[in-house]
């Protein structure tokens, strides 16, 4: 397997830290190319449990390249922050191992202030954010008026820069009712970050280069998830980057044709954080119980998931919209011990049957989902190495899922550790 890239098939949280951590052990450059400190990766290595929000995973191991790319919205304080946390850790985040590119996109304090009033003033229709600021930094990207990773080595210019974001920003503050910013107040603030952060600038794109013409081993590593792609998720209940494999390319600076296997990481069974449609989604004791068996609380957040069945015609969608691969299982052991497992294979939206999920955000409201019940397994399956330890039903599970998403599994993990992970192929 030359370069991978990792991505969530569903709504995020799927468990692509422990896969990326495991795949970065055979990578020698790791790179995040889209979203910001609004991801949550838990990486367990022996008795040491690492959360990064913003890094990629590749820094809490020796000697890997770790790169942001062009695609990510980088908050210099957050940057500064989860340095500082991973070397409370014992780790190091030295410029010779993390590259920044210099194209990427600040987010500056205005972006969380205008991301958290408005979804105040939304209420109940609020879209979960994390609050972080990502919407309003990409929204500001797209709108040319970003200021960006290099220009905190020009005064000048990046003074330039704060004023013209200020002049759209501070007009949205004022009509939501917000205390605005001064330029003084958030280039001082960057002025006095940059001699930390400058240093990991870089031409991400020719270290990239290099990689490549030298055949070292490249691992891109999504965030959140398919369904939750700006342009293919269940908008507006989404993120604002592409999340989906093409967009490691552009979010880098690579072209497609570095990219030689997609790995979808994929739950066997559904959580979302976060509002917006949700179909096999459980409000009842099943849902509670997935919940707490498997730990499921948002890492940055702390805010509990939603839970429910595997979806495969959600989970079909993105493998094909995404170009998926393989999948990785996860949590599988999370369904340990339950008499019998419900698999959503298609929809019923107004008494009609469908194959997929509809574009249209009220009919995907509509969505009731059309279950196949199969049955579960009384052993445990927790940290199991090989697929002889697997029990024949939850075997049986597994080729069901990858027959209805027509997609095969290619790696199983049976716990957080990183060794409790089984080659399928
Ligand atoms: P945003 O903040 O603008 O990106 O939020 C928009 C939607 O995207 C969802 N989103 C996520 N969903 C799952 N996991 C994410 N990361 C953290 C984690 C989340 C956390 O890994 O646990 O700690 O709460 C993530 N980031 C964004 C979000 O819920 C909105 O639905
Ligand atoms: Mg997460």
């Amino acid at each position: 397997m030359a370069n991978v890239v990792v991505v969530g098939s569903q709504w995020g949280d799927e468990g692509k830290g422990k896969i990326v951590d495991w795949l970065s052990e055979r990578a020698d450059v790791v790179v995040r190319f889209q979203g910001g400190h609004n991801a949550g990766h838990t990486l367990v290595v022996g008795n040491e449990v690492y959360k990064l929000s913003l890094l990629p995973s590749g820094v809490v191991r020796q000697n890997k390249l770790s790169i942001i790319g062009n695609g990510v919205v980088v908050d210099p304080w957050a940057l500064v922050e989860e340095i500082d946390r991973l070397r409370a850790q014992g780790v190091e985040v030295t410029p010779e191992f993390l590259k920044i590119a210099e194209g990427a996109t600040l987010i500056l304090p205005m972006h969380g202030a205008v991301d958290r009033a408005r979804e105040a003033l939304r209420g109940e229709g609020k879209l979960g954010t994390t609050g972080r600021g990502i919407g309003p930094a990409y929204e500001d990207k797209a709108g040319r008026r970003a200021v960006r990773f290099c220009d905190l080595s020009d005064p000048t210019l990046l003074r330039q820069r704060v004023d013209d974001l200020l002049l759209h920003n501070n007009a949205l503050l004022r009509g939501l009712g917000q205390p605005e910013f001064t330029a003084e107040e958030v280039v001082n603030g960057l002025l006095a970050l940059a001699p930390r952060i400058l240093p990991f600038a870089d031409r991400v794109w020719q270290r990239l280069d290099e990689a490549k013409r030298s055949g070292r081993r490249i691992l891109f590593e999504g965030a959140q998830g398919a369904m939750l792609d700006v342009d293919h998720g269940t908008y507006p209940f989404v993120t604002s980057s592409n999340t989906v494999a093409g967009n490691a390319a552009t979010g880098s600076g690579t072209g497609p044709d570095t990219i030689d296997f997609v790995l979808g990481i994929t739950k066997a069974y559904t959580t979302r954080v976060g509002s917006g449609p949700f179909p096999t989604e459980l409000n009842d004791e099943t849902g509670e119980l997935l919940g707490e068996r498997g730990h499921e609380f948002g890492v940055v957040t702390g805010r509990k998931r939603r839970c429910g069945w595997f979806d495969a015609v959600m989970v079909r969608q993105a493998a094909k919209i995404g170009g998926i691969t393989g999948i990785a299982l996860t949590k599988l052991d999370v369904l340990d011990g339950m008499e019998e497992l419900k698999v959503c294979i298609g929809y019923e939206i107004d008494g009609e049957k469908r194959d997929y999920l509809p574009a249209l955000q009220s009919r995907q409201a509509r969505v009731t989902p059309v279950y196949e019940t199969i049955p579960g397994w009384a052993e445990s399956t927790r940290g199991a190495r090989s697929w002889v330890d697997l029990p024949a039903a939850a075997v049986k599970y597994i080729r069901r899922l990858e027959e209805l998403i027509e997609v095969p599994v290619a790696l199983l993990s049976t716990s957080p550790e990183r060794d409790d992970t089984i080659l399928v192929r």
